[in-house]
């Protein structure tokens, strides 16, 4: 099933003060690097021109040992600024692909997806949860927080406090795959919220050819659109080692694939952001290169 060509809009976002090391920031320039470009073009889609989100690169001050939230003041100020430029792409009509950046980008990303579809699905593919809130983080590092966020979990920060965004994300509507390391809080929230979490030991149990039809069938129903939140450290660190935070017995690059091709065969995904490639770690560069072939199979790409 070769997807329909589609308008494409890429918006870059270099921000990588929500992660604990630096490196993410220089993420949307490595997978351009990588080909990013030939291969949609390759596919037969069209491109917008551009967008690159002005990130803080530098922090203001650096953070107060023990800070629950660090360098929120800038997280704040980006993800204003990509809930604005997420929310201008849906409403010319073209499908927002967004590059990151470590995970706090998908705050504003859900944010400004969330003021176009009311009741927004997301398929979050990640080692991780990023279910903390400023009462549960042991890092502070707010990239590790931006689904508690999408589901007005945080006491500090909410959807409320950024211009033009839609409201807090249903919990019945987000369905998490590929976590392997869940912080105690993180585990306690999703038990109960009772947010739908595929481990690992859910993909070797059930197959990820089933492990996806079951999420599609929680982020796809009863919803108007479905974001895809990459994050390539839901990848083995051994096909994806230029992570912040690798950790072992993540998907294989067959599983990775094949999961991206079962959401593109589905015509369910409205949205897309691959974040966390950090390019420092992988001076092979091919981390990039995955991150590049995966959004191929996400946007159509079929062996035959
Ligand atoms: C940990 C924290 C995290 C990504 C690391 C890790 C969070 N739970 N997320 N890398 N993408 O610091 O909150
Ligand atoms: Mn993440
Ligand atoms: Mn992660
Ligand atoms: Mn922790």
């Amino acid at each position: 099933v070769q997807k329909q060509a589609m308008k494409l809009q890429l918006i870059h976002v270099p921000f990588g003060l929500g992660a604990g090391r630096a490196g993410t920031e220089l993420g949307p320039g490595d997978i351009l690097h990588a080909g990013l470009v030939r291969q949609i073009r390759n596919l037969g889609h069209d491109l917008a021109d551009d967008v690159w989100v002005s990130c803080a690169d530098k922090p203001a001050a650096a953070p107060a040992p023990g800070e629950r939230l660090k360098h929120f003041a800038e997280v704040a100020e980006m993800s204003r600024n990509v809930c604005t430029e997420v929310s201008a792409a849906v409403e010319s009509g073209a499908f927002p692909l967004i590059l990151g950046g470590d995970h706090s980008i998908a705050i504003g990303t859900m944010a400004g997806l969330a003021a176009h579809y009311p009741s927004l699905g997301v398929v979050w593919i990640d080692a991780h949860t990023d279910m903390n809130t400023e009462a549960t983080t042991h890092s502070g590092n707010m990239h590790g927080m931006s689904l508690a966020i999408a589901l007005g979990k945080l006491r500090s920060f909410s959807y409320a406090d950024i211009p033009g965004a839609g409201p807090s994300i249903k919990k019945g509507n987000i369905v998490m795959v590929a976590a392997r390391d869940i912080d105690p809080g993180e585990r306690e929230l999703i038990r109960k919220e009772g947010i739908a979490c595929f481990t690992m030991h859910d993909i070797d149990r059930l197959g990820i050819h089933a492990v996806m039809e079951k999420a599609l069938e929680i982020a796809g129903s009863g919803t108007d659109g479905v974001h895809l939140s990459f994050d390539i450290d839901s990848v083995d660190p051994v096909e994806a080692p230029g992570v912040g935070t690798p950790v072992r017995g993540g998907l294989s690059y067959r599983e990775a694939h094949f999961a991206l091709e079962l959401l593109a065969e589905s015509g369910l995904i409205t949205s897309m952001e691959v974040v966390e490639v950090n390019s420092l770690l992988d001076p092979s560069g091919r981390t990039a290169r995955l991150a590049v072939e995966l959004i191929a199979s996400m946007l159509g790409k079929r062996i035959i």
